[in-house]
């Protein structure tokens, strides 16, 4: 039974916050300078080629209907258009964040906030819209992302579920994500920890377990999009110009705290100084020079772009509007298509993880909810 819950996590785990020390760049895409200098419109954005279908009803993304037109920028700031140094200047960023590099961004509007159980009911309210982690997964799509000859799990684990953090009671193998993640039947965005949790209460925190496939369907209903990676770090940085945080460069503890961390020993002992042992409402911190909060901390955020390791290498001159390699490619996982998630989350600890730092870039499965993942959006309009 563990070998095939493992099995399962094999695919899942994908955004489990681990320092990479991955030696190998051998991404196999690269990007296309047409694609960079396609106009920047809200509906190409949406490009949902090469999914994996293992959970029956994806097509369900196709009859979310724009119900939001014109847009609504109530909770929306606008952040002009400009030039800035991306990427990490300094020695702390893994392979992936270098080179530095320009980009030179069209103005847009961007969520203040990560989109809250409040903003992500009304959505579910108004079209029916049914969550990956609430489906069933189909085998028979599942296992061409796993290893040749992978038996199938149990029909048990095969139910609708998704991957909840469980803190270990003791010092783990830092190495071994599966230490404290859990395959959780019954775990969605109504259940963030499982089956008996709720979000009774918590209207204001960030929704999460939602696939980056469930974000779009929300973005495309709300007339708006994900950003692409170049945007949300534009729009981390909040006018700063090269500094490792959304604030400056203090360390997130070092006087008034700044965002929803990990404090003690990562995964087994959060000494919660910033006052959250899990999530955060949103506006728990201060704003950044953007009037944009939780930037750094509390959940991972999706954006619209595929993520490879070596994006920044292929990139000459300034990049305009750049939206990201034209497919995915994870060398540890090379068969599963992933989207680049931003700005870390309340189990990122400096020790192991620091997602927090603006530059920080990570990866997930499309398909893939997570009690630590979600979301906000950007429009053009
Ligand atoms: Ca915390």
């Amino acid at each position: 039974m563990k070998k095939q819950i493992l099995y399962l996590c094999l695919v899942f785990l994908a955004s489990a916050c681990r320092q990479s020390n991955q030696k190998d760049s051998s991404a196999l895409d690269s990007t296309s300078q047409n694609r960079e200098n396609a106009a920047m419109s809200d509906s190409a954005m949406s490009c949902s080629s090469n999914l994996p279908k293992r959970y029956g009803g994806l097509g369900e993304l196709d009859t979310v209907k724009n119900e939001k037109s014109p847009v609504s920028h109530k909770g929306m700031k606008f952040i002009p258009a400009g030039t800035f140094t991306m990427g990490a200047v300094d020695k702390e960023g893994r392979r992936d964040e270098y080179p530095a590099h320009q980009v030179k961004l069209n103005g847009f509007w961007i969520d203040e906030t990560e989109v809250t159980n409040t903003q992500f009911a009304a959505f579910v309210k108004a079209t029916g819209y049914v969550t990956q982690a609430e489906r069933k997964p189909d085998w028979e799509e599942l296992k061409k992302q796993l290893p040749p000859g992978t038996p199938k799990p149990a029909e048990e684990l095969l139910q609708p579920a998704s991957l909840t953090f469980v803190q270990p009671k003791q010092q783990v193998d830092i190495n071994d994500v599966s230490q404290w993640w859990s395959w959780t039947v019954g775990a969605s965005w109504k259940h963030p920890q499982g089956p008996k949790s709720s979000i009774k209460g918590k209207d204001n925190y960030p929704v999460t377990q939602i696939s980056w496939i469930d974000a779009q369907a929300y973005a495309k209903w709300a007339g708006k999009r994900l950003p692409t990676e170049a945007e949300w770090e534009y729009a981390a940085r909040g006018g700063l110009k090269s500094k490792k945080y959304p604030w400056g460069d203090e360390d997130p503890l070092s006087g008034k705290i700044k965002a929803n961390t990990w404090q003690g020993e990562f995964p087994y002992a959060d000494k919660k100084t910033d006052g959250f042992g899990n999530m955060a409402p949103v506006k728990s911190f201060a704003a950044n020079g953007y009037e944009l909060y939780d930037m750094a901390g509390n959940v991972w955020e999706w954006t619209a772009d595929w993520y490879t390791e070596d994006y920044y290498q292929t990139l000459n001159g300034t990049a305009e509007n750049p939206r990201g390699p034209v497919k995915s490619y994870d060398p540890a996982e090379p068969t599963v298509p992933k989207k680049t998630v931003r700005g870390g989350s309340f189990m990122c600890h400096f020790s192991y993880c620091k997602g927090y730092r603006v530059s920080s870039r990570m990866k997930t499965s499309v398909d893939t909810g997570l009690e630590n993942t979600g979301f906000r959006c950007v429009s053009s309009r």
